[in-house]
């Protein structure tokens, strides 16, 4: 087959390859806030390391506070050096979370409730796997992994590419 056949097929084989891997994205999760009940809305959720919840106001005076103080927000949060303020509202606030560490954070709003009572939710932070260690050498290669031997095939026809274009 020649050369340039070759790297066009490389090139497909290499962007289905990347395409079919999949990406660990963060996530935004909804929670609503007050509105008809006095409540938490999904109560619990649970999401991955990384990802947001973001609350939203849906009507009444009520804010979002972490039992153990990891956050406190309303019209945006205490400290997010965006002169956020946790005081509970009756605004149409939206205020966004993000969890870096894995564990369950339960929350409730001031004025309603207190920790797992009345207003309250709980957010379960799952950890991810840690990724997995690299292989130990190139000898699993004769273990027959295909996209090892299509990136083998790729660099020879890359290096034949190259070397006809310096004998020009
Ligand atoms: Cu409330």
């Amino acid at each position: 087959m020649p050369v340039r056949q070759w790297l066009s097929l490389c090139l497909a084989s290499m962007i289905t390859f990347v395409a079919l891997t999949p990406a660990a994205q963060a996530a935004t999760s909804i929670v609503n806030v007050g509105g008809a009940n006095l409540s938490f809305s999904p109560q619990t959720i649970t999401i991955n390391v990384g990802d947001s919840v973001t609350f939203i106001n849906k009507g009444g005076f009520h804010n979002a506070v972490a039992d153990d103080g990891s956050f406190r927000c309303a019209r945006g949060c205490d400290g997010d050096g965006m002169g956020g303020n946790g005081n509970a509202s009756t605004s149409n606030w939206i205020a966004s979370v993000t969890f870096a560490k894995p564990g369950t954070v339960g929350y409730y709003c001031e004025i309603h409730g207190q920790p797992g009572a009345g207003m309250y939710g709980t957010i379960n932070v799952l950890g991810t796997a840690p990724p997995p260690p690299p292989p130990p050498s190139t000898s699993a290669v004769p273990g027959g992994n295909a996209a090892l031997y299509l990136l083998l095939a790729c660099a020879l026809a890359l290096a034949a590419a190259a070397g006809m274009r310096r004998r020009r």
